[in-house]
């Protein structure tokens, strides 16, 4: 309601809330630095299972950009998956059913890397693929 009154200003020459609302949106448009390095320090790389369960990502080539990449896994099949890039510390995932894992983030240098899923037998019934960093 409080909002709705000030709406009322309109017809006032100097009315604060329009001010107030032109503030508020500028700060995200305007930092384009900012943005440039959320996006070179933000860097996502989506992995997803087999929707119908199968042993299997829905990709087996990924490229990721070198630096700080935040894994975002999402398994919405009711078996149990995780990932795992082999070689990085710390590259694992939770291992979910029918969710997303929380994001992890780890520091991926240059080169051809491994991931795969370390539940049970997965890896070896050929869940995994091959992710390149640039
Ligand atoms: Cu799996």
């Amino acid at each position: 309601m409080l909002f709705a009154a000030c709406g009322g200003d309109e017809e006032e020459p100097a009315a604060p809330p329009a001010a107030t609302e032109a503030a508020t949106e500028a700060p995200t448009e305007a930092p384009t630095e900012a943005a440039t390095e959320a996006a070179a320090g933000g860097a996502k790389l989506a992995i997803a299972a087999d929707p119908d369960g199968a042993k299997k990502f829905t990709e087996t080539e990924l490229t990721a950009d070198a630096g700080q990449v935040e894994i975002d896994f999402s398994n919405p099949s009711q078996v149990p998956h995780a990932v795992d890039i082999e070689g990085v510390d710390g590259a694992v995932t939770e291992t979910v059913t029918g969710a997303d894992a929380p994001p992890v983030t780890v520091d991926l240098k240059p080169g051809e890397y491994t991931f795969y899923c370390p539940v049970g037998d997965h890896r070896q019934a050929g869940m995994e693929g091959k992710l390149t960093v640039r």
